[in-house]
Order: structure tokens, then C-alpha cells, then sequence
């Protein structure tokens, strides 16, 4: 393995670590629900958000035992919002992370719930560094910003966008302000909470939230490429359910040749973005790369 896969497969192995003993299954009569936490939870995953927050953190000098906690909350957050994208409510997907979705094996209603407890375990886990008393304010910070990002001003927002557009055709500007917010602005947390757990100064912060905005932009194309042409072992779900719902995507929009076209340069310019931090900046200057030949 090159420097960078061995970097990526250590915080891997951290994060997947530490998300199973955040998350334990325990013997209560609500048994059920560690059950099926777990299973999305620990069904594998790129685990793109939390590497991005340890990487940014140790990009400026931070500790990463400071920041895992924030980062597996974000993976929580990111799980339940693929248990609640896949009920038949939303997008109606069986397949995810190559098993079957969370209603398809424990039913829609716990789907629902094993979503809920995932978002506030991950509050619980953050609001529980606070007892450790350093750092307080940078942590409190970092909360606010994750809150906001998952929120109607993020997340929620994007989510809301692409329901009222279903069978609509939406135009470019709609479509980058959708994604933005659905899948941007919690991949945009994910590195600006890192640089905050590490003291980044506002000036950097505003570097690297370049490369995250950008990175984000890029996630989603090649999402919709690997949507059009993928192959759905690789992907772990179906392909194909956003042509079949009449949605609108960067490949509808813009085309498959222009989608890769502005995929390579919105990955440059995610790239230029950390350019002034060197050799620091390998790592993220990598990641770019993997995420813009991604085959899953
Ligand atoms: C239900 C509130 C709510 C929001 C849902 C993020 C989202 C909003 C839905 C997911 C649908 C989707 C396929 C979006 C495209 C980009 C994306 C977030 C892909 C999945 O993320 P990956 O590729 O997945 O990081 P893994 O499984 O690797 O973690």
C-alpha cells in the first residue's frame, strides 16, 4: 500500500472502531434498536466525512483522539440520513452498502427510529467531550456548525428541494443549490469541524472550506455518473432509480461528457484550494483524486 491507502485504511480502522463501541448492542427489552443502528451503521461505507475531519485535523496539528468523537458523529448523521433517504417515503431503495436497506430487514418503523437515535446519539456523543473540559468553546463551535450543516439550512434543505423537484425538469442553478445542500454542506462540516478541533485560524478555515465546497460539488457528480454507468455490485445499490423517478441530475442536466468534464475541473480547483499548505495538504490533495475515480 502507497502512503496515502495506508493513511486512508488507519482511519478507517479508527473510525470503524470506535463507531462499534459508541454504538453496543445492548441487552434491554428495546433491544431492537442497537440492532438495527448497527447494522446500517457498521455495514460498511466510504467513511469520507470522518477521515476528512481526522485528515484536516492533523493537516494543522491537532490531536485526532480530540476529534474522532465529532467525526463518528458525523457518520451517525450521515447513516440516518441514508435510512431515512431509503424508506419507501423517500427514494424506496432496497439495497444499500450492498445489503438490504433498514426497512427492507427490521420494517419502516423501525427504520424510522433506528435513523432518530442515530442523530441524537450523535449529539449525545459530542455534547459528552464537553465533561473533558478543553477546549470548550472550539467544541461548542463544532457542534453548531455540524447542527447547522445537517439541518434546514443544510441537509434537511437539500432533502426538501429534490422532493418538491421530483418529475420536474430543474435548472442548473437549482440543481448545484439541491446538492449543495443535501450532500455539500455535511461533507463541507466535516472538514471545517476538523480544522476547528485543530485551533485553525479563521484564514485557513476559509482555505480548506474551499476545497471542501468543491469536493462536495465533485461527490455528487461523480455520484450521478456512477448512478448512469456504475455498476451496482461495486456500488452495493441499485443503479439506474434516478433516470426511473424522473429525476434531475448533473447527467440529465449537463450531459455524461460535460458532467466528467466539470467533475476534472471542480476537482482541480478543490486541489489549487490547499495548494499554499504543501506537503501538509498530501493527503486531501489525494483524497481529491480517489473520490474523482471512484468506482463506489
Ligand atoms: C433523509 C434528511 C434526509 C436526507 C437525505 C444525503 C441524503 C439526504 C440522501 C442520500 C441520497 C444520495 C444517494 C445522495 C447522493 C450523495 C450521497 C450522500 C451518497 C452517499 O454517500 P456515500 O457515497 O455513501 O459517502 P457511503 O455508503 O460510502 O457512506
Amino acid at each position: 500500500m502507497n502512503r496515502f491507502a495506508t493513511q486512508l485504511d488507519d482511519y478507517t480502522v479508527m473510525i470503524n472502531s470506535t463507531l462499534d463501541k459508541l454504538v453496543p448492542e445492548i441487552k434491554t427489552p428495546q433491544e431492537k434498536i442497537f440492532e438495527a443502528m448497527r447494522y446500517s451503521l457498521l455495514a460498511g461505507g466510504k467513511r469520507i466525512r470522518p477521515v476528512l475531519t481526522l485528515a484536516v485535523c492533523e493537516m494543522f496539528g491537532g490531536n485526532i483522539s480530540e476529534a474522532i468523537s465529532f467525526a463518528c458523529a458525523i457518520e451517525m448523521i450521515h447513516t440516518y440520513s441514508l435510512i431515512h433517504d431509503d424508506l419507501p417515503a423517500m427514494d424506496n431503495d432496497d439495497f444499500r452498502r450492498g445489503v438490504k436497506t433498514n426497512h427492507k430487514v427490521y420494517g419502516e418503523g423501525i427504520a424510522v427510529l433506528a435513523g432518530d437515535a442515530l442523530l441524537n446519539k450523535a449529539f449525545e456523543v459530542m455534547t459528552s467531550t464537553l465533561n473533558e473540559n478543553s477546549s470548550i468553546d472550539r467544541k461548542i463551535k463544532a457542534i453548531q456548525v455540524i447542527a447547522n450543516s445537517a439541518g434546514t439550512e443544510g441537509m434537511i434543505g437539500g432533502q426538501v428541494i429534490d422532493i418538491e423537484s421530483e418529475g420536474k425538469s430543474i435548472d442548473y442553478e437549482t440543481l448545484r443549490n439541491m446538492h449543495a445542500l443535501k450532500t455539500g454542506a455535511l461533507i463541507s462540516a466535516s472538514v471545517i469541524v476538523g480544522a476547528l478541533i485543530a485551533g485553525a485560524s479563521q484564514k485557513d478555515i476559509e482555505k480548506v472550506s474551499v476545497y471542501a465546497s468543491n469536493l462536495g460539488l465533485a461527490f455528487q457528480i461523480r455520484d450521478d455518473i456512477l448512478s448512469e454507468i456504475g455498476d451496482s455490485t461495486k456500488l452495493g445499490k441499485n443503479t439506474g432509480n434516478d433516470r426511473e423517478r424522473n429525476k434531475s441530475t448533473y447527467v440529465t442536466v449537463l450531459g455524461l461528457d460535460q458532467s466528467k468534464a466539470f467533475l476534472k475541473k471542480i476537482t482541480n480547483t478543490a486541489i489549487d484550494a490547499v495548494k499554499d499548505f504543501g506537503e501538509k495538504a498530501e493527503f486531501l490533495v489525494e483524497l481529491a483524486d480517489y473520490l474523482l475515480n471512484r468506482e463506489n
